[in-house]
């Protein structure tokens, strides 16, 4: 990550990475999506939670040690209806923030969002208010319902590009409105000690992955807890 896109995210909470998907990336996640693919029945879905291209950008965001929490795909046809503005400031949520402290830093949630087709400007889809995620005061009304656009922006994407935001952040899904599917892939990382949803990865599930990949999805453990525990007889 940077100077410039530190500078990025520090400043607007999210940053949009272009071109991290190869066209064969895409044709694979696309066709296995046709097809009707959970997430974990294709190896280039698996293979994306240790993408060698987004890790040092999870590496500066959350710390060294960090863990999937929780991944999704977003389908959506034309029509499909907008999402209400969320996250922010306040109310302070330890579980989904954003601090700057000893030159560096902190956020917990933090998500990964795969385009697997094109967001045009026009098209709906993921927008926020930049900078929110230090915002002192609550979002007002007129802005999360959408009744006033406010200082909410839209935020476009071409396939392959890769948006990374703070779940801090005050965000929200407008109508899709292209005839064409969005297709997104959202994979949301934690502090290693971390848990945002409930921990229910099946053995099944685990055993499919590489080693690097089962370090990255594991129950939430303090990094000081989990290597004291490695060297315990
Ligand atoms: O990508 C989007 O449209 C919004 C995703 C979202 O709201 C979330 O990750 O909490």
């Amino acid at each position: 990550m940077n100077e410039k896109e530190k500078y990025l995210f520090d400043l607007q909470g999210y940053i949009v990475i272009e071109n991290v998907l190869s066209q064969e990336q895409l044709t694979i996640l696309n066709r296995a999506i046709d097809e009707k693919k959970v997430l974990w029945e294709e190896p280039a879905f698996r293979n994306l939670i240790d993408d060698p291209t987004i890790e040092p950008y999870l590496t500066e965001i959350l710390q060294e040690e960090y863990r999937l929490d929780h991944e999704y795909s977003i389908i959506h046809q034309k029509g499909d209806s907008l999402f209400g503005l969320h996250g922010g400031g306040v109310p302070y949520d330890p579980g989904q923030y954003y601090i700057f402290k000893n030159e560096r830093m902190y956020s917990g949630l933090t998500v990964v969002s795969y385009a697997l087709s094109d967001i045009g400007d026009q098209d709906g889809g993921f927008c926020c208010i930049p900078g929110s995620h230090k915002s002192n005061y609550r979002t007002p009304k007129e802005f999360v319902d959408y009744s006033e656009t406010g200082p909410t922006v839209h935020i476009s994407q071409k396939a392959g590009d890769v948006l990374i935001f703070t779940e801090a952040l005050t965000h929200g899904t407008y109508t899709w409105k292209a005839s064409h599917q969005r297709r997104s892939l959202l994979f949301k990382y934690a502090p290693a000690m971390i848990s945002w949803a409930a921990f229910q990865r099946s053995q099944e599930r685990m055993d499919l992955l590489t080693e690097k990949q089962k370090s990255i999805v594991q129950a939430p453990a303090s990094v000081g807890y989990r290597h004291y525990g490695k060297n315990k007889s």
